[in-house]
């Protein structure tokens, strides 16, 4: 495959700085005109070739060539790569499949050097190296994979290589969790044999990213472990900022800023450190970014300082491996996906760590829209992983989440072994997480009512689909008592809220909208007596229509049943 004569043989390293060398494909010539500019798309039609047989179309060896209007090197610098408007047949055959086994575009991604360079998102102060220390631990970075495209998964690994210094990574340790794509298999292994420093690990049935992380980590020898997603593509000196934390103090977790690599394009977007978000979560247990807290903001001088975060995406983070250990890794209990970014962010801030972002480290990852790969038959996957992590972690905060899935548990099997490790620890409470490391975190507890808003005049509830983008209409339906949809929290402030979406009224339809904070169209009061929902800016009250069939606004009319409302736990005081 390309490039794969330009690698690290162990003790080669090139550069005054100690870097890996540089690897380049051959393609990666720089643009030139005449002759040059001949051999140059010959060379790029033979490394999209060489891509494309690597992991061909299904059931179809046939390679094709690349778009005629391509640019010189494309991708390089982390530009977009776009595809031609007309394409042949046997184009959007290969564009189609790539979609459809990866949710992303792996076409364009074969098109691109697996060694591609990309842009610089660091501010000028991560580059003084005299702001990290000389002594940095080694890491091993580990990369689980299910079923991930050749091209992506070779481009993470050699963004490793190429941007990192020689001396501070120790192995790098694919696991593959049971991947059957055949590309995966001995061609994966053959293709990194002149790689002493990549090894790869096979799970010997499907286990979930989570446990496949924690078999990586039984492999790693050295004193950090670094992981990360199989789609990256790590930034020059993303490496050195993480490490510095942790050679200060051991117990500081660190995750880098996430750059988006476009699912269509490949284009690596990234902004300045004024733009560095936090994690944050909500009462369905899913994670979220908010920006850097004004609280947070001001314990610093500079933005490109590392940040404290209350939750971590999941993915991306450095951690020393003998905290990670003491932290009990991850509860094996979890599968496939999801929850364990909440697990380890719990415990860390609980039991004695930090957790931060750390501007000056920029890894980009391919954000999918859907999950391309298969997940369990018959399990609610995440529910199950999510319940584990209540139980365990979050003491009685653990209803709201509880009320926010209709109290539905299911069976999330035995977490003993789970608490006496809190226990053990000897690790802070919940409430303290709250009020020390996520104060902005809105609690149901604390709201004037939670639970469903049901009307009077018939059996229906107020009811909205989970946000997806802003203005989502809300509407009514049955009332079903399950949460979901129909879970609402009527605010001290007069908002009718769901995590960080508001009903808002503007005159036309009553949608859920960003929460402002600024009352006016959020701005409800709940009429005990009369059980109306008055409005802020428009007088009128919340009501369905005559037939039951729709929400509107209406003239406050207090003998009207269809303005009457009755709210789940209300609580006057
Ligand atoms: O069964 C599986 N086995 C695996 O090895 C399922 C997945 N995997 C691998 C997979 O190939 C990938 O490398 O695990 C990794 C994560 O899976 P993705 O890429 O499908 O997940 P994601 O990027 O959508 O999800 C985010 O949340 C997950 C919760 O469990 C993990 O923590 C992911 O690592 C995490 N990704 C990030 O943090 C990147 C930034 C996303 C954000 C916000
Ligand atoms: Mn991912």
């Amino acid at each position: 495959p390309a490039g794969e004569d330009q690698g690290i043989n162990g003790n080669v390293i090139g550069g005054s700085d100690g870097r890996h060398k540089p690897a380049r494909d051959e393609a990666d010539i720089p643009p030139t005109v005449g002759k040059h500019k001949e051999n140059l798309a010959e060379k790029l039609r033979k490394r999209a070739q060489e891509h494309q047989k690597a992991q061909p179309v299904e059931d179809d060896k046939k390679v094709i060539d690349p778009p005629s209007d391509l640019e010189d090197n494309p991708g390089e610098m982390g530009k977009p790569v776009k595809l031609p408007k007309e394409m042949s047949e046997d184009m959007k055959k290969a564009v189609d499949d790539g979609w459809t086994k990866n949710a992303f575009n792996q076409y364009v991604s074969d098109l691109i050097s697996v060694h591609r360079s990309l842009p610089d998102p660091r501010d000028a102060w991560c580059k003084d190296s005299a702001q990290y220390r000389t002594d940095l631990p080694k890491t091993d970075v580990i990369i689980c994979f299910h079923n991930e495209a050749w091209t992506v998964l070779l481009r993470t690994v050699h963004s490793v290589l190429d941007r990192s210094p020689e001396h501070l990574i120790g192995k790098i340790i694919l696991v593959d969790d049971y991947s059957d794509m055949p590309h995966l298999k001995k061609q994966l292994e053959d293709y990194f044999k002149p790689y002493p420093k990549v090894q790869i690990l096979r799970g010997q049935k499907r286990e979930g990213l989570i446990r496949a992380r924690i078999l990586g980590a039984n492999h790693a020898k050295s004193a950090v472990l670094t992981y990360l997603d199989s789609h990256c593509e790590c930034t020059e000196g993303w490496l050195e900022p993480l490490l510095d934390r942790i050679a200060r103090n051991s117990t500081t977790v660190v995750c880098p800023v996430i750059d988006v690599i476009s699912d269509e394009t490949l284009e690596y977007h990234y902004r300045d450190s004024s733009g560095v978000n936090v994690g944050g979560f909500d009462w369905n247990l899913q994670f979220s970014w908010h920006p850097v807290p004004e609280r947070e903001r001001k314990r610093h001088n500079s933005s490109a300082e590392p940040v404290y975060s209350p939750t971590m995406a999941g993915g991306l983070f450095s951690i020393d491996r003998e905290f990670f250990n003491r932290l009990g890794t991850y509860d094996s209990g979890f599968d496939i996906w999801g929850g364990e970014n909440l697990e380890l962010s719990f415990k860390t801030w609980m039991c004695g760590g930090t957790l931060e972002i750390v501007p000056c480290s920029h890894v980009g990852h391919i954000f999918r829209k859907r999950s391309p790969y298969k997940w369990r038959s018959g399990v609610n996957v995440l529910r199950k992983n999510s319940v584990r992590l209540a139980e365990v972690w979050m003491d009685d905060y653990s209803q709201y989440y509880y009320h926010r899935i209709g109290n539905d548990k299911g069976d999330w099997g035995d977490v003993t072994d789970r608490k006496q490790l809190r226990q053990d620890l000897n690790c802070k409470s919940f409430k303290w997480y709250l009020d020390n490391i996520y104060p902005e975190l809105f609690i149901p507890g604390d709201s004037v009512a939670h639970g469903e808003i049901a009307n009077l005049a018939s059996a229906m509830c107020l009811d909205a689909k989970e946000k997806s983008e802003e203005d989502v209409p809300v509407t009514i339906y049955t009332c079903h008592g399950q949460g979901g949809n129909q879970y609402w929290m009527l605010s001290k402030a007069g908002e009718i809220r769901r995590d960080d979406s508001c009903l808002d009224f503007a005159g036309k339809d009553v949608t859920l909208y960003a929460c402002h904070g600024g009352k006016g169209n959020q701005f409800w009061s709940y009429r005990e007596n009369t059980k109306q929902l008055h409005h802020g800016t428009s007088g009128k009250c919340l009501a369905i229509s005559e037939n039951k069939d729709r929400l509107l606004m209406e003239e406050c009319n207090s003998e009207l049943s269809r303005q009457q409302w009755s709210l789940e736990n209300y609580d006057s005081s």
